[in-house]
């Protein structure tokens, strides 16, 4: 549960960054609790006159922004994005991160790879010197028990997301979320390339080599690196 200092950072991080988007932009808009304020300040932007076309990461971000009365449209009708904005569990000191909290790292990564520029917003929890968050998998239903089994063996201490009726949580794309708690990730790449070449996932969440800018709020306002 956020604190009440997190969630003042996450409202304000969210509000600046809308700053960054301009007129005629197609803009991808991310998912989480961060992006809801921006989604907000968004709205009021384009209640204003802003013209711009968003690209949602999960259907909870497009019915939302659809209620503000801001246009979207899947990747696949528009013919590039300029810029996504959306959040992040974890950053590193290298500025790779680990997304996929809120189950929706699946439909973030393709459109953040279908982006010319990709900008993050975080408060100041989610930086980290070390990776540690548990590392999201999208996995296909069919095969997720042996699955789950193979990346025990493997040493990743999986476990299979549940929601508040212990049933398994169901992504837009009515896949399986499997959780890997490690204590720490020292390789990220080694750790990504490994789980990209086993069967049954669909996607992890690591972010790799992504971002191009991460703003970080802090209570003395926004860090921006670029
Ligand atoms: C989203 O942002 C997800 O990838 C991630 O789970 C979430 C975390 O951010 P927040 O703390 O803002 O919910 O993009």
């Amino acid at each position: 549960m956020d604190s009440e200092a997190v969630k003042k950072q996450k409202a304000e991080v969210g509000r600046e960054a809308v700053d960054f988007i301009k007129d005629g932009m197609i803009v991808g808009i991310g998912s989480g609790s961060t992006m809801w304020y921006l989604v907000e300040a968004l709205g009021k932007r384009v209640q204003a006159g802003l013209n711009i076309v968003g690209v949602p990461t999960s259907k909870y971000t497009r019915e939302h922004a659809e209620r503000l009365g801001i246009m979207m449209k899947n990747v696949d009708e528009v013919d590039h994005i300029d810029l996504t904005i959306d959040g992040a569990d974890q950053i590193d000191e290298n500025y790779q991160g680990i997304k996929g909290g809120g189950a929706s790292h699946l439909m973030e990564k393709i459109v953040a790879v279908n982006s010319r520029k990709n900008m993050w917003i975080v408060d100041e929890t989610k930086t980290v010197k070390t990776l540690s968050y548990p590392v999201p998998l999208e996995v296909i239903p069919y095969g997720s028990k042996q699955l789950e089994k193979r990346l025990a063996k493997m040493g990743l201490n999986p476990r299979l997301r549940l929601d508040e009726n212990q049933q398994p949580v169901l992504t837009d794309s009515k896949n399986y979320i499997i959780d890997l708690f490690l204590d720490h990730i020292d390789d990220p790449k080694e750790l990504a390339s490994t789980l990209d070449s086993i069967t049954g996932i669909v996607e992890h969440g690591f972010f790799l080599d992504i971002a191009n800018t991460i703003i970080v709020q802090h209570p003395d306002g926004p860090q921006i690196i670029n």
